[in-house]
């Protein structure tokens, strides 16, 4: 019997979305694996008035295969966590509370995009090794908190030609940068994809939030913002997803991401002419020129050499 499902597999659509995760993974192997986390390593965990000092685990110590006896992480959830925010989870084993791992859990997805996690005594253990701290963190959800990250692109111009760099003769991409309350770093301006919620649709308002100021605009000036917009978000690409080396990630807690640029080739759309304001976690937020020598928050810079290359832009 020939059924829809048949009928999927074979179709164009199909094809098409194999090509694209297989795209995806082999991006994926060279930003995230075969790089062992160092954000989430520091001395101190990030965020929090009294210092909390993470176990120090060494290079070789950080793979789960490697025995590690005299292992003992701090246990830190942030208070601000441990008061259940909206898109907080619960404490594991708190009664009610029961969790899907390595699917979607009701609205809330808790797949990852590097395949499954394991669960250690009831608890999702960090793909990428040990962190020195178990718990949450500063993170919501226990194993993977995703994430979304729009990466807008124009090119550099001067009267109305492209700008090259001087040693490497390519032409210089800019992309939108925002400047993170938290932590004073430089970043793209992503955000967490809330329960339920499309990918596409996490892209263009963590954007129109961070680097628009979207949440102080009237309904009206957010509806004009959204339309402007629409054409350019309508055409992304996407250029990671996986794993990000955040500095809040735990031994059972950690944060994903799906990255797509949004590029404008000419000064004929809507990128020359719009005006940034930061907003929400931003504060600050600027047309950044890419190259190899900037200093950006987590992996970003990683996931924005992809970009640069893609485009055959100056790094
Ligand atoms: C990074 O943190 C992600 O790549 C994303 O840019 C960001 C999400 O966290 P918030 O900005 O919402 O704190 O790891």
């Amino acid at each position: 019997m020939f059924t829809w499902v048949d009928e999927w597999v074979n179709s164009e659509d199909c094809m098409n979305l194999i090509r694209q995760r297989m795209d995806s993974l082999k991006k994926l192997s060279t930003i995230s694996s075969g790089k062992i986390h160092v954000n989430c390593r520091g001395k101190y965990y990030p965020r929090t008035d009294s210092k909390i000092e993470r176990v120090q685990v060494p290079d070789d110590k950080v793979d789960w295969s490697v025995p590690f006896p005299c292992y003992t992480p701090t246990s830190y959830t942030s208070p601000h966590i441990l008061a259940a925010p909206p898109y907080a989870d619960p404490e594991i084993g708190s009664s009610g509370f029961k969790l899907v791992w390595n699917a979607l859990d009701g609205k809330v997805n808790r797949s990852s995009h590097e395949g499954p996690y394991t669960i250690l005594d009831g608890f999702p253990r960090n793909l990428h090794g040990r962190t020195g701290v178990t718990g949450r963190g500063a993170l919501g959800r226990w194993g993977p908190n995703h994430a979304a990250d729009p990466i807008v692109t124009r090119w550099k111009m001067i009267n109305k030609k492209r700008v090259h760099d001087e040693k490497t003769g390519r032409p210089i991409l800019q992309f939108v940068c925002i400047q993170r309350r938290d932590c004073g770093a430089w970043a793209i301006p992503g955000g967490m994809v809330d329960p339920g919620e499309r990918v596409s649709v996490t892209l263009q308002r963590e954007f129109q939030e961070e680097a628009l100021n979207s949440l102080e605009m009237t309904p009206q000036q957010k509806k004009k913002t959204e339309q402007q917009l629409k054409f350019l978000f309508s055409g992304g690409e996407e250029v990671y997803s996986g794993y990000v080396d955040d500095p809040r990630s735990t031994d059972n807690a950690w944060i994903e991401t799906v990255a797509y640029n949004f590029h404008e080739n000419d000064q004929t759309g809507i990128l020359y002419h719009l005006h940034l304001n930061s907003g929400d976690d931003a504060q600050a937020v600027t047309w950044k020129d890419i190259n190899g020598e900037m200093n950006l928050y987590a992996t970003h810079k990683d996931i924005i050499k992809e970009v640069a290359v893609k485009h055959q832009a100056h790094w």
